[in-house]
């Protein structure tokens, strides 16, 4: 008999995925034996090592082939720091063997003959919009998903509070603070992986505390990506005011020899959700000048909100045009397949627990959702 613990445990994500492609729940039935209903419970639930052992026993029981993520919720610990997306322990069992910690039964058994990172591993991809925009988030999430491998799964989310589009100083404080609160509440769900899509890349670091799982910037990505195919590149962006934190992540991440040039539109980040010929042609035409004027190879786009626009640009133009955003997809699903973590013995390593005040309390590191 399976406990309820288990049947939830089997409800995740990761066991859905089994074989590399979503598992209906239909499938998933027919795999375990357990009722398709079952399939839709929480995937947040808490689970303990026993329960762990008598799911590992009964996969191995499952299919030959069968490699399938444990992914094993946090116990909450207060005062504790953890790091926030990581799972306490991943582990993959095959039925040739399991690999995990070093105290557990299963470390025993020599290590599985495929990789855990092998590229075909699915996975589950948070996008951040730090802006409050849903729109925007759902078309950059389309954007996410339309050059996603078939195994990744891109959630979008966007914070609670704030303002709706970040083209100031003032709007980018609290587009990291809806960053940071977003990483808090996305803490036990096990995801791979993390991209902030805003072109600020606001709360970068920050989110990079919190978890384990890779997290990647939209500039960023766009900065290494352009930088593969052209040895400069221009960045055309939304309000000119906004090209000062462009400038800055260009400095900060060593990019100033290859960045040659930064240009705003003075297109305000919300009128980029109308789209339509008009806009296009904006871009178009500054983008044509930046070429010009910097001798630039390529073009980045200076906006999240632009990634729909991309392929078109990159036609009309003949140039290779960079979208912060599927770019850092596929640096992410590359730097999971790797098997690359975000460092947890320096700078990365969670915040200190502390007492926290006032409406952000509940976000505090030594408080749990
Ligand atoms: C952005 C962006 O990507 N999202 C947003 O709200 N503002 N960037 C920009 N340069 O305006």
């Amino acid at each position: 008999m399976v406990d309820e613990q288990l049947k939830a445990l089997l409800a995740s994500e990761t066991i859905k995925a089994m074989h590399g492609r979503d598992m209906t729940a239909r499938a998933a039935e027919a795999r375990t034996g357990i009722a398709a209903t079952d399939f839709s419970r929480s995937r947040n639930c808490k689970v303990d090592r026993d329960t762990i052992d008598r799911l590992i026993t009964i996969l191995e029981r499952l299919d030959t082939s069968v490699e399938v993520d444990l992914t094993v919720t946090p116990r909450p610990v207060v005062a504790k720091a953890q790091p926030a997306l990581a799972p306490s322990r991943a582990l993959v069992a095959t039925a040739a063997g399991h690999n995990g910690s070093r105290s557990a039964p299963w470390a025993q058994i020599p290590p599985p003959s495929v990789p855990s990172s092998h590229p075909t591993r699915p996975m589950n991809l948070l996008l951040i919009n730090p802006n409050t925009s849903a729109a925007m988030t759902h078309s950059m999430a389309e954007a996410a998903r339309s050059v996603a491998a078939a195994g990744t799964r891109v959630t979008g989310r966007q914070p609670s509070f704030g303002p709706a589009s970040i083209e100031s100083h003032f709007d980018e404080v609290f587009g990291a603070a809806g960053v940071a609160e977003q990483m808090r509440l996305a803490q036990d769900e096990g995801f791979d992986a993390v991209v902030i899509a805003c072109f600020g890349d606001p709360g970068l670091d920050a989110a990079r505390e919190l978890t384990t799982a890779p997290v990647i910037g939209i500039a960023e990505a766009a900065f290494h990506a352009a930088s593969f195919v052209a040895t400069g590149f221009s960045v055309v962006t939304t309000m000119t005011r906004t090209c000062i934190t462009a400038e800055r992540l260009v400095q900060r991440y060593g990019f100033e020899r290859t960045c040659r040039g930064i240009h705003g539109t003075d297109i305000p980040v919300l009128a980029l959700e109308e789209g339509g010929e008009e806009l296009l042609a904006r871009i178009e035409a500054a983008a044509r000048q930046a070429l010009l004027a910097d001798r630039s190879g390529a073009i980045v786009l200076g906006c999240g909100g632009m990634a729909s626009l991309c392929a078109a640009l990159q036609q009309r133009l003949g140039v290779p045009v960079v979208d912060g955003v599927t770019a850092a997809v596929k640096m992410a699903e590359a730097l999971v397949a790797l098997g690359l973590k975000t460092e947890k013995r320096g700078d990365y390593a969670p915040p200190l627990p502390k007492p926290w005040l006032g409406w952000a309390a509940p976000l505090g590191v030594n408080l749990r959702k």
